[in-house]
C-alpha cells in the first residue's frame, strides 16, 4: 500500500491527483446532454484551469497522455476507487469505457502495490461512489448494477470501511450518484432536491442545491479547499455562509458531455 494519507480533522489528507486531458474526439463520447458539441480547444483551457485547482489545493498532479481510443477517457474517475490501502479497478457500465481500465492500471500501478479488480459479472462506474470520510454511499445507477454496489462495498468492508446505497435509477437528469451529491467535509453533503432527504444522508447535514443549480452538486472537497462549477450563484453564496471560500471552474465543455468536477481525476 502506498497511497499518501494522513487524516485532515475526520477527511483524508490528499496528496496526488490524476487526469487525463480531454482527446480531440472528446466530442465522440457518451451524452445524454442537449448542450451542444463540446469545443476541444475550450475544453483543453478548462482541464488546464481544474488542474491548476488540484496543484494549489496541494496536490501533485500526474497529467496522463490523452487517449483518443477512448473519447470519455478524460474522465478518469470512473475506472478506479482509490481507498488508503489499494486501488480497487472498476467494470464501466458503458461498453464503450471498458478498455480506459487497463489504460489507467499502469499509472495506478506506480501508486499502489495492491491492486484489485471488480468481477466480470458486475459493472460500476467511479461516479456512483461517494466516499465520506471512512463511509462510502453507492449508487445504483444505469451504469452500476445492484451486483456491483454490493461487490465493491464487500471489498471495502475488508479494509473496515462502511457503505450505503442509493438507487438513482428512477431519478431523471443524473448520470452517476456523484452528479447528484458531493460530500465537502465536516459532516456535510451537497445534494440535488430528490435526494436531499435520502436515508443514507440522514447523518449528514444536507446542502440542498435549488432545482436550477443541479449541475453544481457535483463539486469537490480537496483537503482545505473546495473547487465548484462556475455559475451557480445560490449554491456559492451558501457555502460562503457556512464558512467555504470555494474555487469556481468552468465546466461548460464537460457539461455538454454528462462530465462534472468530481470525473475529472483520480485523487488519493
Ligand atoms: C459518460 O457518459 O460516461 C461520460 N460522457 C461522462 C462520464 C462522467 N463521469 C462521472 O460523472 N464520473
Amino acid at each position: 500500500m502506498v497511497r499518501e494519507s494522513s487524516l485532515l480533522g475526520a477527511l483524508t489528507m490528499l496528496r496526488r491527483a490524476l487526469v487525463r486531458p480531454p482527446s480531440s474526439n472528446f466530442a465522440d463520447g457518451l451524452t445524454t446532454a442537449d448542450l451542444g458539441i463540446p469545443d476541444h480547444d475550450r475544453a483543453l483551457r478548462q482541464h488546464a484551469a481544474y488542474c491548476e485547482a488540484l496543484e494549489s489545493s496541494g496536490l501533485a498532479v500526474t497529467h496522463l497522455e490523452e487517449d483518443p481510443r477512448y473519447p470519455d477517457s478524460t474522465f478518469v474517475e470512473d475506472t478506479a476507487i482509490l481507498t488508503r490501502s489499494r486501488a480497487i479497478l472498476t467494470r464501466p457500465g458503458a461498453a464503450s469505457r471498458a478498455g480506459e481500465v487497463s489504460a489507467i492500471r499502469p499509472s495506478l500501478s506506480v501508486h499502489y502495490t495492491q491492486i484489485t479488480s471488480m468481477s466480470d459479472s458486475s459493472t460500476l462506474d467511479g461516479g456512483d461512489v461517494c466516499e465520506a470520510d471512512c463511509h462510502f454511499i453507492i449508487g445504483v445507477s444505469h451504469r452500476t448494477t445492484e451486483q456491483g454496489a454490493h461487490e465493491l462495498a464487500a471489498l471495502l468492508a475488508e479494509e473496515g470501511h462502511t457503505s450505503a446505497f442509493v438507487d438513482i435509477r428512477t431519478i431523471g437528469g443524473i448520470l452517476h450518484l456523484k452528479s447528484g451529491i458531493a460530500y465537502v467535509g465536516d459532516g456535510r453533503m451537497v445534494a440535488i432536491p430528490p435526494l436531499a432527504h435520502h436515508p443514507a444522508l440522514q447523518n449528514y447535514e444536507v446542502i440542498c442545491v435549488e432545482p436550477s443549480e443541479e449541475y453544481a452538486a457535483n463539486c469537490v472537497r480537496v483537503n482545505d479547499q473546495l473547487m465548484v462549477a462556475a455559475g451557480y450563484p445560490t449554491l456559492e453564496a451558501a457555502l460562503r455562509r457556512l464558512g467555504y471560500d470555494p474555487i469556481s471552474l468552468e465546466m461548460s465543455e464537460f457539461q455538454k458531455m454528462d462530465g462534472g468536477l468530481s470525473c475529472l481525476s483520480l485523487r488519493f
